[in-house]
Parts: C-alpha cells; sequence; structure tokens
C-alpha cells in the first residue's frame, strides 16, 4: 500500500478518538497455579467492574512470564489456568477483548521501537527490576527481565489505553510508560494516548497473611502467608487461623501499629461490603478469634464459586482456544492500527 494512502487511512481512523468509550487495559502474569487475594482485590475485581462503562482490554502477559527462568509446560498451563480464573471471576469476552499476549506480535514489535527511545539510567532505575534481579544475582538477571517495563509500555500504548488499572506495586511502570508515550508524541508527532494509573488506594497492597507488612505475592517464600484464589476450604480457614495478628486483642484498624489485623480488615471490608467502622464496632470487645473465624467464611463462600467456574472451563478447552482466539483477532485489529502508524512515523518503508 502506497505511504500517502496508508497516512490518509489513519487519518480517517484517528488513532486517538475523542468519540469512544474510555479504554482501560491491563494484565497478570501466568506466574503460579492460582491467582491470589492480592491480585483480586487489588486488580482483577476492578477489571470486571470496569466492564460497565470501559472499553476493556484484559490480557495474559505471557512474554513477561519468561522474564525469570521458567518451565515451558508449567507456563502452558499457568495461561490456561489464568485465562479460566479471569472468566470465573467475570470478565465478559463478549464485553471485554481478553487474549493472551504472545497471539499478538505487535507487543515484541511496538517494545523494540521503545526500547529505543528508552535511557538505559530510566530503566535502570526500576525498583521491581532491581528487587528481582537481585534475588538471583544482577550479573544472573536476563536482558528480557531489565526491558521487562518497555514491554509493559508497549501493552499499553498499542492500545491507546487511557487507564490502567493495578496494584500500588506497578506505579512506577506506568510512569514509564507515561514518559515513553509522551516522549514518542514529542519527537514524532501525537500518536498514543498516555495512560493513567487508576490504583484504589484502599485495596493497593493487600498483604502477606504471615509477613504483614510486606506485599501478598505470587513468588513469596511462605506458601501459608497467600490466599489462593483455588484454595480448597480447608486451606483458606486454616490461613486465617494462623494470620500473625498484633499484640492487643482490638479489632482496629491502624496500618502503622497493627498491620496483620488492619489487612484482614481491608479483606473483610471488600468482601461483606461493610465499611471498616462498621466492622469494628460489629467486632468491639469480642477478640481475634471470631473475627478471623467469620472472615475466613466470607471468602469461602465468595472464592468457592470461582473455583467451580475456573474448573468448568478448565475442562472445556476448545471453548477455551475460541475465546482466546476471538480474542486475538479482536486485539491485533486495534494493535496493528497503531504499530502502523508507529512504523511510519519512526521511518520505516511499507513493506
Ligand atoms: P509476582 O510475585 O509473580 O511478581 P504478583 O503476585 O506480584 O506476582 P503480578 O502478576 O505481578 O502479581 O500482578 C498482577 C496484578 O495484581 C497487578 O496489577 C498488581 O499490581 C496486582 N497485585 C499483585 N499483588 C498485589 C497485592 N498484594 N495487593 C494488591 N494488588 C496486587
Ligand atoms: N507488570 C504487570 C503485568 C503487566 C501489565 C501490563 C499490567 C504486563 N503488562 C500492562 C498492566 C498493563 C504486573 O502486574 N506485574
Amino acid at each position: 500500500m502506497a505511504v500517502t494512502q496508508r497516512i490518509n487511512d489513519l487519518n480517517e481512523l484517528p488513532l486517538i478518538s475523542r468519540q469512544r468509550r474510555e479504554r482501560v487495559l491491563s494484565g497478570i502474569q501466568p506466574t503460579a497455579d492460582s491467582f491470589h487475594l492480592g491480585n483480586y482485590l487489588g486488580a482483577m475485581r476492578h477489571w470486571v467492574n470496569m466492564q460497565a462503562t470501559h472499553d476493556c482490554f484484559c490480557f495474559i502477559p505471557d512474554l513477561h512470564a519468561i522474564t525469570m527462568a521458567h518451565d515451558p509446560a508449567a507456563l502452558a498451563r499457568r495461561t490456561r489456568v489464568a485465562v479460566a480464573q479471569l472468566l470465573a471471576v467475570g470478565i465478559d469476552p463478549q464485553r471485554s477483548t481478553l487474549f493472551v499476549q504472545s497471539h499478538v506480535p505487535e507487543h515484541s514489535q511496538l517494545a523494540w521501537v521503545l526500547g529505543c527511545i528508552t535511557g538505559f539510567g530510566e530503566a535502570s532505575r526500576m525498583t521491581q527490576f532491581k528487587d528481582k534481579s537481585s534475588k538471583g544475582g544482577a550479573e544472573r538477571a536476563s536482558v528480557g527481565l531489565f526491558t521487562y517495563p518497555v514491554l509493559q509500555a508497549a501493552d499499553i500504548l498499542l492500545y491507546q489505553a487511557d487507564a490502567v488499572p493495578v496494584g500500588e506495586d506497578q506505579r512506577q511502570h506506568l510512569e514509564l510508560s507515561r514518559d515513553l508515550a509522551q516522549r514518542f508524541n514529542k519527537t514524532f508527532g501525537n500518536t498514543f494516548t498516555v495512560p493513567e494509573p487508576h490504583i484504589v488506594k484502599d485495596t493497593a497492597k493487600i498483604t502477606d497473611l504471615q509477613s504483614p507488612t510486606a506485599k501478598m505475592s505470587k513468588s513469596a517464600s511462605s506458601p501459608q502467608g497467600i490466599v489462593n484464589l483455588l484454595d480448597e476450604p480447608k486451606a483458606i480457614i486454616k490461613k486465617f487461623r494462623a494470620a500473625v495478628t498484633d499484640a492487643n486483642r482490638e479489632v482496629i484498624f491502624d496500618p502503622e501499629h497493627k498491620p496483620g489485623i488492619s489487612n484482614l480488615l481491608t479483606i473483610y471490608s471488600s468482601f461483606s461490603g461493610k465499611s471498616v467502622p462498621d466492622i469494628e464496632a460489629g467486632y468491639a470487645g469480642r477478640g481475634y478469634g471470631d473475627f478471623k473465624s467469620e472472615l475466613a467464611e466470607l471468602v469461602v463462600e465468595a472464592l468457592t464459586p470461582i473455583r467451580e467456574r475456573t474448573q468448568q472451563y478448565l475442562d472445556d478447552p476448545a471453548q477455551l482456544d475460541a475465546i482466546l482466539a476471538d480474542g486475538a483477532t479482536k486485539a491485533r485489529a486495534v494493535a496493528g492500527h497503531t504499530l502502523a502508524a508507529v512504523y511510519e512515523r519512526v521511518g520505516f518503508l511499507t513493506a
């Protein structure tokens, strides 16, 4: 296709349209056999709710999942389980575009271009890289782990996302995505929407039940501190009963002095829909025991249908594949459009 023809097409189909619904995009890595309460309350639940008002893109970043050493069979299994869990919590493939990152080659293609406008020093300041690379010795960290945030920027900018709902740990990566969008726009002409982070303060950092000042994380050392969406009721009850709490016996929200009980209160409030002061009032004078076991019951009640629905999706792999094929087609239509504009603007010849 002639270059002028392509430019005309781009003008007809503005990349950054003012008329469309606000677009949100987010992803969650397939790095465990189950997602956990932090992923659910900090991120996934917001994606589900935003489907009513936004044009949602929701994906599994499997390219990101190979930045650390991984087992190929586990990655394939976890990618399926990840998609099944997203469907089970309420991501609706009719309303949202649900896809797997590696099915859309434009992510890697845009990441290369963005990598060429990212400073080495800028990438070196990413705290997640510092944390993750220090675990195995910085020398042995992969270049992929280093450029991880650039690929993340490509994920976001390809879809012209207005907002990116994530937990607090992703704030710095979003800042980089914004910087790269602005830098590209300034250098090569207006091309990308500059995305806003959407971080819901109350649930932005759910902490580990065993170390209540650390983020609940798939890669945490002790499984006892992580409540998984796919845990059996018995395991959930056991983990809440053993949750580390604080010296006195009052159920009071005070993150600085009582991080354990405050984290449990946040979880309680999210699942019950009750405000923290109402919950505090309900447990006045009753101590931790009742509170913990009633919280465990609430969580079991909420997670049981999610676990059952996940299994139903896993039992029908053909349906899962069809959903993903459809999602990839929808995603590529948008991603291809942005990438064509980028290639044009940086001066690549039309193939
Ligand atoms: P890993 O340990 O493999 O880095 P993770 O458990 O931190 O994984 P991610 O896949 O990195 O999870 O994150 C998926 C989404 O869940 C992101 O939006 C992230 O901000 C959010 N998230 C992860 N952990 C928490 C948490 N403890 N509290 C709130 N949000 C969280
Ligand atoms: N780094 C993210 C996962 C991720 C992501 C994205 C989140 C990859 N690409 C794009 C939002 C938008 C994480 O949650 N650890």
